[in-house]
């Protein structure tokens, strides 16, 4: 046996095996495509906690030729001591000769003592012809468990809990694309059940893969505090030449101020995704476009947190109000901002249709000349929004297992996520103490230290509520 816990991931082909090893080595470079023969050679996948290889998961090819390879096998075949025997005949005979590749090549690990999940599509019907490969399997003598992985929306579950039950001791429901993290980590405790050396081994990778968990939360509580005090003290600004008229400027230098926010924005993500090990979320674009709505799509901020006037009472308590509420010019139209949050959603983007955030200001510069200067914006909604915006990736992505390759969407149209709502009270007037700092021009390392610390409870609790 190998010390490290190794599972070869062996099946027909295209029924999720590599999505089985994705999900299970958090790894987003593993190829998955929907066209049978995606994988052609076996590739190791080692899980890499706490400075160590925990378990490894090796992704092989699908069976091609089971039958007449059981068939080569069974001429050959004396007494049942020696089956691994022909096994191991059977791929010295074939491998490089141009039959068999595929066989040879998902046979290699399991005879270096690889254990075994045999995945197989639960949502189509059990057939006969998966019973060579299953034999073969058996006859490794290697120890094995079924994989029922539901692709598509028929159930024929029980079936196949039926037919599996006759080759595999354990036979488990795992759905590679949507699988929690608690069913992951269930899923790994139970490999430990098939070869007693490999269960302490799993049930410490269970333990690295807990903390690991909350070390990314903590991270990610880190970077949304960076990201506000950013999007808070972020200004741009352009000298303006000698007698020229500042309106020529002022909607570039806007335009250019909402491109450095939407542009800090999507760092943020980046890191966020990183921390959560999907490296490859933007970069595959045309299946993975980042369906997100924009920062600036003004009718969406309601959805973002400013429902039902309490952040508005938050703020107000936090003293950040004071006087400053009737500045909102947006759009030139200056409101009380709990006229529009009490409005329906459509009544406050009417009022704040023209999507401006921060008007451009000029100011004379000490040595000498004018510069006109837009930001930071004073806007009291505009941290909650960009927290709810950051909360909402986060939890979309915290459940996200990495077989997933489809768009990660945060429209808040299509649900509207309530992350600002959940903070409770205390805490949302701490935020909004924080925040009132920031407006203030105080941005210190320890400002940002405070706001991570009131949001790492946020974070940590991400997968607690519903997602959209
Ligand atoms: N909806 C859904 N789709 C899945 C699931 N598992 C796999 N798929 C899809 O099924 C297709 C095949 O998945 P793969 O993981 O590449 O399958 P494979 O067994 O490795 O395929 P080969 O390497 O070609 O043998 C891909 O389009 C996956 O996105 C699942 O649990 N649910
Ligand atoms: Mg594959």
């Amino acid at each position: 046996m190998t010390q490290v816990p190794t599972f070869a991931v062996v099946g027909h082909p295209n029924k999720g095996k590599s999505s089985i090893v994705s999900t299970l080595a958090h790894d987003d470079s593993v190829r998955i495509a929907p066209e049978p023969g995606t994988t052609r050679v076996c590739r190791r996948y080692p899980m890499c906690l706490d400075g160590r290889v925990q378990y490894v998961l090796v992704d092989t090819p699908g069976f091609q030729r089971a039958r007449p390879a059981l068939a080569w096998m069974r001429e050959r075949e004396t007494s049942a001591s020696l089956h691994r025997a022909v096994v191991e005949a059977f791929v010295a005979s074939f491998r490089g000769s141009g039959r068999f590749d595929d066989e040879c090549e998902l046979l290699g690990p399991v005879l270096e003592g690889a254990g075994i999940l045999y995945v197989v599509d639960g949502s189509v019907p059990y057939g006969p012809e998966y019973e060579p490969e299953m034999e073969i399997l058996r006859w490794t003598g290697e120890p094995s468990m079924a994989l029922i992985n539901p692709i598509g929306a028929a159930d024929h579950t029980e079936a196949w809990r039926a037919a599996l039950a006759q080759y595999f001791k354990i036979v488990r429901v795992f759905d590679a694309l949507t699988a929690p993290f608690e069913k992951r980590l269930e899923l790994l405790r139970g490999f430990g059940a098939l070869h007693e050396e490999w269960r302490e081994p799993l049930a410490q990778a269970v333990g690295a893969l807990e903390r690991e968990r909350v070390q990314v939360r903590e991270r990610v509580a880190r970077l949304i505090a960076e990201l506000l005090v950013d999007m808070l003290t972020l200004s741009v600004s352009k000298p303006l030449p000698e007698g020229a008229d500042p309106r020529d400027f002022e909607r570039a230098l806007e335009q250019e101020y909402q491109q450095a926010l939407r542009a800090r924005e999507r760092e943020a993500r980046r890191e966020v995704e990183q921390a959560y090990g999907h490296h490859e979320l933007e970069r595959l674009e045309e299946s993975v476009a980042l369906a997100d709505s924009d920062l600036f799509q003004v009718e969406h901020w309601v959805l973002w947190g400013l429902r039902r006037g309490q952040l508005i009472a938050s703020g107000a308590a936090g003293g950040a109000l004071a006087g400053g509420a009737l500045d909102l010019a947006v759009g030139g139209a200056s409101f009380l901002l709990g006229t529009a949050i009490g409005a329906a959603a459509g009544g406050a983007a009417a009022l704040w249709s023209s999507q401006r955030l921060e008007r451009a200001r000029i100011q004379g510069l000490p040595l000498g000349g004018r510069e006109l200067r837009c930001g930071p914006t004073r806007n009291p909604n505009f941290p909650w929004v960009v927290l709810g915006r950051a909360l909402h990736h986060h939890a979309r992505l915290a459940g996200r297992t990495h077989a997933d390759r489809g768009a990660l969407a945060l429209d808040p149209a299509r649900g509207a996520p309530d992350w600002v709502e959940r903070i409770g009270r205390e805490r949302r007037d701490a935020l909004e103490r924080c925040f009132a700092s920031l407006r203030s021009g105080a941005a210190d390392a320890l400002l940002s230290q405070d706001l991570a610390r009131l949001l790492g409870p946020v974070v940590l609790a991400a997968d607690a509520a519903p997602g959209i």
